[in-house]
Order: C-alpha cells, then sequence, then structure tokens
C-alpha cells in the first residue's frame, strides 16, 4: 500500500487550500472543498474494505451511493491543512443506504465533514448529471467578489455582464455566467437543493453576502474559475467609484465568445 499522504489528491488538497488561504479568500474555518475521487486510485492507497467509523449526513443521496470524495473537515482552518492534513480533511465514501458516510481516512482527531456537505454532495448530482466529468465543488469567500455582493444589483444577468466587462477572457472562462442565490441560511439541507438547483445551469453560484461555489473537473479547473470572477471582482471594486472611460463592449464579447467556440449566455448580453 502507498503512502496516503504523497497520494496526489491529498498533496492538491493541500495546495489548494494553502493558495486560498494566502489569497484572503478563506479565514479561519471558511470555505470548503469536496473533490470526488477514483475508486482504483484510493484503493492504492487505503484499504476499501477498512471503514473507521460511519457519519450520518442528515439526507440522502441516492446517486452517490459508493462513491469517494476527500472532504474538508468542520471547523478546520484551511490555514493548517498543509501542514496536518490527517486531522483537517477526511475521505468518506457513501454507503448503501446513500445517508451515512463510511470515514475511510481522516478526520483524526475525531472530526467530520464540513457543515456545507448537503450544499457540496447535491451540487455534485446536479453537476454530474449534466457533465460526468465533474468531480470538484468549492467553496470560498473571496474578498473583492464579496464586496461587490454589496454594492451591485445580485442580479445574474447584470453581475454576469459586469464581470464579463471587467476581463477580457471572463466571457471565455465562464460563458455560462454566474447563478446568484439571495442571502440564505447556510450548513442547511435547504441552501444545498437551492445551490444544486442553480448548479444544474451555473458552474459557478454566488451565495448572496456570503460567498461563491465552483464546479469544475479538477481542483485546478475550479479554482481557476474562482479565480476569475474574484479578479474581475477586484477590478470592479477598484474602478466602480471612478468615472468610466473605456469599457468591453457587448459586440466585443460576443467576438471573442465565437473566436474561442464557447457557448456562451446570450441573453445576458444586450445586443
Ligand atoms: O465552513 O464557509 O459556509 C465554513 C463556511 C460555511
Ligand atoms: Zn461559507
Amino acid at each position: 500500500m502507498k503512502n496516503i499522504l504523497e497520494a496526489p489528491f491529498v498533496k492538491e488538497m493541500c495546495a489548494t487550500t494553502a493558495n486560498m488561504y494566502r489569497l484572503g479568500w478563506d479565514e479561519r474555518n471558511g470555505g470548503n472543498i469536496s473533490y470526488l475521487l477514483d475508486e482504483n486510485e484510493v484503493a492504492q492507497y487505503l484499504d476499501l474494505n477498512e471503514v473507521i467509523r460511519t457519519i450520518p449526513t442528515g439526507f440522502e443521496a441516492k446517486e452517490l451511493i459508493g462513491r469517494i470524495f476527500i472532504v474538508t473537515g468542520t471547523g478546520k482552518y484551511f490555514k493548517n491543512v498543509e501542514n496536518d492534513p490527517e486531522n483537517n480533511l477526511g475521505i468518506i465514501r457513501i454507503a448503501k443506504d446513500g445517508t451515512t458516510a463510511e470515514l475511510l481516512w481522516g478526520y483524526a482527531d475525531g472530526g467530520k465533514f464540513t457543515s456545507e456537505l448537503p450544499a457540496h454532495l447535491m451540487s455534485h448530482v446536479a453537476r454530474l448529471s449534466v457533465d460526468n466529468e465533474n468531480r470538484v465543488i468549492i467553496h470560498s469567500h473571496p474578498t473583492n467578489t464579496l464586496a461587490m455582493n454589496f454594492v451591485h444589483e445580485l442580479d445574474e444577468k447584470k453581475f454576469t455582464h459586469t464581470l464579463w466587462e471587467m476581463c477580457t477572457e471572463c466571457i471565455v472562462v465562464f460563458p455560462d455566467g454566474v447563478g446568484i442565490l439571495p442571502w440564505m441560511l447556510c450548513g442547511t439541507n435547504s441552501i444545498g437543493e437551492t445551490t444544486a438547483a442553480k448548479m444544474k445551469e451555473f458552474r459557478l453560484v454566488i451565495w448572496g453576502m456570503h460567498g461563491i461555489y465552483g464546479a469544475g473537473k479538477s481542483l485546478d479547473e475550479t479554482f481557476g474559475l474562482i479565480e476569475t470572477v474574484e479578479k474581475a471582482a477586484q477590478i470592479y471594486m477598484l474602478t466602480a467609484h471612478l468615472p468610466r472611460i473605456n469599457t468591453i463592449k457587448d459586440k466585443e464579447m460576443k467576438e471573442l465568445a465565437e473566436f474561442f467556440g464557447v457557448d456562451y449566455r446570450k441573453d445576458f448580453l444586450n445586443l
């Protein structure tokens, strides 16, 4: 059996959480990540018949029975993952009943998965229904994206349009735009269901005045999506109070989307 601490998926979780912490997006226990793993890959590092303990999830995820995820721990700090993965991360498998998580590794101090597991697992189900290669869900509190929530209308078309206008590459990176939920109580099945419903249409979903959810095929791709939104939001926050002299025009955004061959939200442009 290979050393789990050397597994690429553990190292990637360490690198991603460390990057996000240093970018200032994940203060204290803010943010959480879940990453769907390949069973055969995990079997090189862990005995899949050895369940350390079982933890109820509080909801049913029939579509994910038998699936294995690495997930950040509840109450844990992104700041600490890199130096202590075994306490701050866990590898869980959704048991045959669909409502129990079987712990295969991690949460060594008796902890458990993030309180946002409902939003994560329901989002995995939603994304997998439209893209069977989706593996990652990331939740984070990126500073400028959050700041923008307080000064910009929380309307999906208007918010996406503003972000697209801020960086030339935005419409190419997230042509599907950004979904938005109003402020809601977090950590509940209800916000999980609402997030997942949006995730059928968008890979990025803003939780009003809280943070953002991103979905993708890999940690890199999902991180990159959030990073691009955050960069656009930063440009917006640096310029929103200044007279706008130049702007990327809607016909230029259309030109970009067509040149790069992306399927973009045409109804989010004003042409
Ligand atoms: O896990 O970010 O939304 C901490 C959070 C909850
Ligand atoms: Zn949060």
